[in-house]
């Protein structure tokens, strides 16, 4: 047991960082949401992490914001809340994004308003059958935030996206990998297990060309064909000039599994 609410746990390649209020659903305050980003600051500068974990302690991954914040609740609660979008949400946000090696979500609970757009973030969205996600924020008269806006469009269309956040009503882990929500709901029993398979195999990939594919994916929302074809060219370009590519061209003309470095 700790009192700590973000628990950062290095082992190996792998970083897990665990939201650590489970009596309150992992509800984000801020001092939560500065130390997960101090905890994603963390695991970038790590040049020996090549995956990140990020899951929720208890019977929920993230209930969103906490709604007993005494800023969310205070008399300038329109000032605050902007504030604290700026301050404390959106560094976690870019710096999600920005990682340049893989983020699971492993979604082991209810993931409620900011909670759910927090793990749509990830790269891998993994979640436990018994989860669900909530697009929480129109029951209490807010507009989804968090990237809430721009990625389920992207990810479910429109028409599913408003159903989501007009209705704000749960949607299970099995049909949220069947919509494209998500990428996969796990049986309960080996979620553990398979999460942690995941993270392993990723953390032995190849983590620049996974760095790189991630910054093409992100730009691709802004670039016209051809800037993503020249963009693609650069990135190529520094791929084919790592070891991990050596490696794996070797590894293909001696039929055997590459070994990769990350380098
Ligand atoms: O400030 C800003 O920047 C604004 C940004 C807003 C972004 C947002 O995230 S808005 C959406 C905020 N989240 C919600 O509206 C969800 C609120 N929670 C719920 O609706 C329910 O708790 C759940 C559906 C998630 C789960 O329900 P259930 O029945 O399984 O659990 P419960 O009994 O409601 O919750 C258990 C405890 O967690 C309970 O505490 P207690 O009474 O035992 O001391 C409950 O109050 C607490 N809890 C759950 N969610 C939150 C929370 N406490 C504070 N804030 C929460 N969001």
């Amino acid at each position: 047991m700790t009192d700590e609410i973000l628990l950062y746990h290095a082992a190996e390649d792998v970083a897990r960082i665990t939201l650590n209020r489970p009596d309150k659903l992992n509800a984000l305050t801020r001092p939560l949401l500065v130390a997960l980003a101090e905890a994603l600051g963390r695991a970038a500068d790590d040049r020996a992490v090549r995956a990140v974990i990020l899951t929720g302690a208890g019977r929920a991954f993230c209930a969103g914001q906490d709604l007993g914040e005494a800023a969310v609740i205070g008399e300038d609660a329109g000032a605050e809340v902007a504030q604290s979008l700026d301050q404390f949400y959106h560094p976690v946000l870019k710096r999600l994004q920005a990682l340049p090696v893989p983020v699971i979500a492993a979604v082991n609970g209810i993931a409620a308003g900011a909670g759910a757009n927090l793990a749509l973030n990830c790269d891998i969205v993994l979640a436990a059958r018994s989860a669900t996600f909530v697009q929480a924020f129109t029951r209490i008269a807010l507009v989804p935030d968090c990237g809430g806006t721009w990625l389920l469009p992207r990810l479910v269309g429109l028409a599913r996206a408003k159903q989501l956040m007009l209705l704000a009503e749960p949607l299970s882990a099995e049909d949220a990998a069947n919509w494209g929500l998500i990428a996969q709901a796990i049986h309960d029993e080996t979620f553990e297990p398979e999460v942690e398979a995941l993270a392993a195999r990723l953390a032995q990939g190849p983590t620049l060309a996974y760095g790189a594919l991630k910054e093409a994916l992100a730009a691709s929302t802004t670039n016209d064909f051809a800037a993503q074809l020249d963009l693609e060219r650069d990135l190529q370009a520094k791929a084919a000039s790592s070891a991990d590519f050596r490696e794996g061209v070797a590894a293909f003309a001696e039929k055997r599994a590459a070994r990769f470095e990350g380098k």
